[in-house]
C-alpha cells in the first residue's frame, strides 16, 4: 500500500487518476495524519547567515558545503535530505533552506563551495548579475564532481532579494532541500518594526516522513506538486507581527512547479519590489502571484487586530490544465503581538526608473513554449521545436537590443527565467502592464498568452534560459543564449 500522506493535495482526483495513480487514491483516506490543525504551531525559525571570513568589509567570502543531511518535515519522523551549511562553523549542520548569502552592492563575493554530495552539482546565483564562468549552469561550468570544490567570485551589482540553488539535475536536486536565501542590501533605508525573508516551498512526503522519490506523469506535468507547504522550511509555522505596526517581507518560490498565490485576510501587500530590486512606484494589491522562481518584496502593515484566527494563505490561481481550486491553505499563522512602532509614511517613489530602449526597428524574437504530452513519459517540452540538450543555442552581440516575444501553448503557464541578465516587461498580449519599469529574471507565461519583453544583451558569455518549473526545464524547455 502506498505510503503517501495527504495533508494539502490540491490535485484534483480526476486528474490523479488520469495520470496513473488509482491505487494511490484508494490509499490517501487512511495515511492521514490525522492531526492537521492540531499540532502546536512553532516560531518560523530565522535564517541564519553565512559567516564571513574576510575581514576586508570590500569583501564577503564564505565557505558552503553540500552534503547529505536529514531533516524533520513531520514531528518525530526524519528525511534525508541534501542540504547547504556553513563550512566556516565547525558545528555547522544543513539545514533547510540553507544558510543565507548577504552582500551589499558593490562588495566582492567569493564563495568557497564543496562538493560532499554523492552526486555532482553547481551553484546558481539565481537573479545576480554575475560573470558567465560564476553562474553555475551546465552552459557555463564542468559540473563539480562529488568530493570537488569550485570558487565562485563576482562583484555584487543590484540589490535585492534572490536565491541560490543547484542547476544540475534540479529537479532531485532542489526538491531533496538545496536552495536557500541571498539578499544584497543597498536599498535607500524603509522604516519598518522587521524584516522577513519568507521561502515558500512545497515537498511531496510518505507517510514516513521521507521524501517520495516516485516521479510519475503528473508530477512531470506540473512540477512535482508537494503535499505539505513549507515556509523556511517548517510546515504550520507561526510568526508574531508587531501589533499597529509594519514590517517588510522578501518572499522567494523555490518550490519545483507549485505556483503560489497569497492572500493575508483583512490586509494587503504593498508591493515595493520584485526580482531585480526595488521598483519605481509601489503598488498594492489584494493578492500576490509568485511563480516558481520569482521574489515579491513587500510592506505589510498591522492595524487592525483580527478577530480570530490569522493567516497567511496560499489561494487558488488558475494556471492551466484544469486543476481544481482545493480552497485556501493556510502557510503560516499570523499572530499580532506587543505594540510596534507606528508605521512611517508609505514611500511613494523608491527608485528613478531606467529601461531598456526599444523602438519601431527593434528586432524580434520568437519563443514558442511547448508541452507534448506522452501517455508513457508523462510529457517533454519544448523551445522553439527544439529540445535541450539538442538544441541550437542563439548567437547575439553584446550591447544590442531585442524584443522577446514568448508564447506559452494554451495548456498551461510557464515561469520564463533568463540568466544572466534582467529583462522589462513591455506588453501581453499587446497592452503594457499596469506596472512597468521593474527589472524581472523571472516572468509567467499565462498559457495562450504572448509576452513582449525587452532584453539588452550583456555580459559576454553563454546564458541559459528556461523554463522554471524544473521538471520541464531538465525535460527540454531550455535554451542558450551565446553573446559575443
Ligand atoms: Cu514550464
Amino acid at each position: 500500500m502506498s505510503e503517501r500522506l495527504t495533508l494539502t493535495e490540491d490535485i484534483p482526483s480526476t486528474l490523479r487518476l488520469r495520470m496513473l495513480r488509482p491505487v494511490l487514491l484508494l490509499c490517501i483516506a487512511v495515511v492521514l495524519l490525522g492531526c492537521e490543525g492540531q499540532s502546536a504551531r512553532n516560531l518560523l525559525p530565522s535564517h541564519v547567515p553565512l559567516i564571513d571570513i574576510n575581514p576586508d568589509p570590500a569583501i564577503t567570502e564564505v565557505r558552503l558545503i553540500a552534503s547529505p543531511a536529514r531533516k524533520e518535515y513531520l514531528p518525530g519522523k526524519l528525511a534525508d535530505v541534501w542540504a547547504y551549511r556553513d563550512g566556516a562553523r565547525s558545528d555547522s549542520v544543513g539545514t533547510v533552506p540553507g544558510p543565507m548569502l548577504q552582500a551589499r552592492v558593490g562588495e566582492q563575493v567569493i564563495v568557497h563551495f564543496q562538493n560532499d554530495l554523492p552526486a555532482p552539482t553547481t551553484v546558481h546565483w539565481h537573479g545576480l548579475r554575475v560573470p558567465n564562468a560564476h553562474d553555475g549552469s551546465m552552459s557555463s561550468q564542468h559540473e563539480i564532481p562529488p568530493g570537488g570544490t569550485y570558487d565562485y567570485r563576482f562583484v555584487v551589482q543590484d540589490a535585492g532579494s534572490f536565491w541560490y540553488h543547484p542547476h544540475i539535475n534540479a529537479p532531485e536536486q532542489v526538491e531533496k532541500g538545496l536552495y536557500a536565501p541571498l539578499i544584497v542590501q543597498g536599498d535607500p533605508a524603509i522604516s519598518v518594526a522587521a524584516e522577513r525573508y519568507l521561502v515558500l516551498d512545497d515537498v511531496k512526503l510518505l507517510g514516513s516522513g521521507k521524501l517520495d522519490e516516485a516521479v510519475d506523469p503528473l508530477d512531470i506535468m506540473l512540477g512535482r506538486p508537494g503535499n505539505v507547504l513549507l515556509v523556511n522550511g517548517q510546515r504550520e509555522g507561526r510568526i508574531e507581527v508587531p501589533s499597529g505596526s509594519r514590517e517588510r517581507w522578501r518572499l522567494v518560490n523555490v518550490a519545483n512547479g507549485r505556483y503560489f498565490n497569497l492572500r493575508l485576510p483583512g490586509h494587503r501587500f504593498y508591493v515595493i519590489g520584485w526580482d531585480g530590486g526595488l521598483l519605481p512606484i509601489p503598488y498594492v494589491t489584494e493578492t500576490l502571484l509568485i511563480a516558481p522562481g520569482e521574489r515579491y518584496d513587500v510592506l505589510v502593515t498591522f492595524e487592525s487586530p483580527p478577530a480570530g484566527h490569522l493567516a497567511l494563505q496560499n489561494i487558488y490561481y488558475d494556471r492551466g490544465h484544469n486543476l481544481q481550486d482545493p480552497g485556501p491553505k493556510d502557510l503560516v499563522e499570523v499572530v499580532y503581538g506587543p505594540a510596534g512602532p507606528p508605521p512611517a509614511a508609505l514611500p511613494t517613489v523608491l527608485r528613478i526608473p531606467s529601461s531598456v530602449s526599444v523602438h519601431k526597428n527593434t528586432p524580434v524574437r520568437p519563443f514558442v513554449l511547448k508541452e507534448i504530452e506522452d501517455p508513457v513519459n508523462g510529457a517533454t517540452f519544448q523551445i522553439n521545436g527544439e529540445r535541450w540538450p539538442m538544441n541550437t543555442p542563439l548567437h547575439v552581440t553584446r550591447g544590442s537590443t531585442e524584443i522577446w516575444e514568448i508564447e506559452a501553448n494554451p495548456e498551461m503557464d510557464h515561469p520564463f527565467h533568463l540568466h544572466g541578465m534582467f529583462f522589462q516587461v513591455l506588453s501581453i498580449d499587446g497592452v503594457p502592464p499596469s506596472v512597468q519599469w521593474g527589472w524581472k529574471d523571472t516572468v509567467n507565461v499565462p498559457r495562450g498568452r504572448k509576452l513582449r519583453l525587452a532584453v539588452q544583451y550583456d555580459p559576454p558569455g553563454t546564458w541559459m534560459f528556461h523554463c522554471h518549473i524544473l521538471e520541464h526545464a531538465e525535460r527540454g524547455m531550455m535554451g542558450e543564449l551565446v553573446i559575443d
